[in-house]
């Protein structure tokens, strides 16, 4: 059985909402008009864009110090898929699922196609897909031969590499079953003592990998690299920032491109001028969206620095012309206390929200500024857009997309997580991190 949310009760949420939207919407256009933006154009822009879900993030997470799962939570990639097809009957926006392997393996074959054709049922595909060699699973250490204790790609013994390598080439082939077009590689690999590896041994050793996985895709796939500062490796990461994201991804191939996940940030870097720098050498590939406070914290996308958000969504449309770029964008957020699926809601509003504010940015008034080195007036000209309320835009947004004015309402009004504890139980057997 599969539990869904019937879109009629959606439209009828809606309609309780309608009297005051309509209103507030007519406003809200009247506002941003005398301000010279056509807010049709913001309400198409946000409902074209689509964010995807990962597989992992439609159960609790948890830390080393403990693990607090909610009940009805999804028990099968499945059941975490039709989560997703839930979602996304609510914000109209997470259109595509991004799978773990091997947390979530449906095997090649009759697995795949049945994934893929069910997925395909409740209007969900497939977006990147995710490898990983930072924990040592069966099915990715040749049963047990090796571990990746020491390193992956990195591993100074080739034989642990050849499996690392073996087992990317195995998350591409699902994925061509599937109809994913992208890998992330995001490697634990680096160092936890000082002198324990050779700097330059372990990059070469890293790139040597990339190029052979990168050998396997098809032509019309492109390969990610996903750079963080530390942990687990906490003295040093292989892959450790967006500089040496992007000479692995320039020595790997045209195909190779950088993935930038905001929690994977020292606290204060410039996360936008990041953005800005791949965009301009065309390797900016991927995105996850999270918040942080330390470090790679998993928290709600927005949740932290609102203003910052703004800030790389500017870029993003700057890098896209006025439209968001074609990238691999997901939310990638380890949701410890709420509801999951009330987590991902929220951040799905907050980007879409970020998204609005920074289609509101008058572009031409903001370079007549810096032509004129006037940073007040610049000031003036970001903070106008970013104090919009575009609230009203957001959920017209989604009303055209027949998904929910309010999700998180409309999904505690339509009693969807009572409908996954009565079907699935009160226990989770969920994993994730
Ligand atoms: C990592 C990284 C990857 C994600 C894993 C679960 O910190 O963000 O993108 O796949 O966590
Ligand atoms: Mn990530
Ligand atoms: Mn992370």
């Amino acid at each position: 059985m599969t539990t869904t949310i019937d879109p009629a009760r959606i439209e009828e949420e809606n309609e309780l909402r309608r009297s005051w939207h309509e209103p507030d919407l007519a406003h809200a256009l009247d506002v941003v008009g005398r301000a010279g933006v056509d807010g049709e154009a913001v309400i198409a822009e946000v409902a074209r864009f689509s964010v995807a879900a990962p597989s992992w993030a439609v159960g609790t997470g948890g830390t080393r110090f403990g693990r607090f799962p909610g009940g009805g939570e999804p028990r099968t990639t499945v059941e975490k898929i039709d989560d997703i097809a839930a979602l996304n009957a609510l914000t109209g926006a997470n259109r595509t699922v991004s799978l773990h392997v091997p947390w979530d393996d449906p095997g090649l074959g009759a697995g795949a196609t049945e994934l893929r054709a069910h997925a395909a049922s409740v209007g969900i595909g497939f977006d990147a897909m995710n490898s990983n060699t930072f924990q040592d699973n069966p099915s990715t250490t040749r049963d047990g031969a090796v571990s990746y204790k020491f390193g992956s790609l990195a591993h100074t013994d080739p034989a642990v590499r050849a499996a690392a390598v073996d087992h990317n080439r195995y998350v591409v082939d699902l994925g061509i079953e599937l109809g994913s077009r992208s890998l992330t590689v995001w490697l634990a690999d680096g160092m936890n003592h000082p002198g324990q590896a050779s700097f330059r041994g372990q990059f070469e050793r890293v790139l040597g990998g990339l190029q052979e996985i990168y050998a396997h895709l098809p032509a019309d796939w492109e390969l990610y690299t996903e750079h963080k500062p530390y942990e687990p490796a906490f003295y040093s990461s292989v892959n450790n920032d967006w500089g040496t994201s992007l000479l692995l991804a320039q020595g790997t191939g045209d195909r190779a491109k950088c993935l930038v996940d905001l929690g994977h940030h020292l606290p204060n870097t410039n996360i936008e001028q990041v953005v800005s720098r791949l965009a301009m050498v065309g390797r900016l590939g991927g995105f996850h969206f999270n918040d942080s406070k330390y470090g790679d914290d998993d928290l709600t996308v927005g949740s932290i620095d609102p203003f910052g958000l703004f800030l790389i969504m500017l870029e993003l449309l700057a890098a896209g012309g006025g439209t968001m770029p074609d990238a691999a964008y997901m939310i990638d957020e380890s949701h410890n206390l709420k509801d999951p699926l009330e987590d991902l809601l929220q951040a799905t509003d907050n980007i879409q929200h970020a998204l609005a504010q920074a289609l509101c940015l008058d572009r031409s008034a903001l370079q007549e500024a810096q032509s004129a080195n006037d940073p007040a007036r610049a000031t003036e000209v970001l903070h106008r857009a970013f104090r919009t309320d575009v609230r009203p835009l957001v959920a017209e947004s989604r009303h055209r997309n027949h998904a929910a004015l309010d999700p998180l309402a409309t999904y505690r009004a339509v009693g969807y997580r009572a409908a996954t504890i009565a079907e699935r139980g009160s226990e989770s057997l969920a994993t994730g991190l």
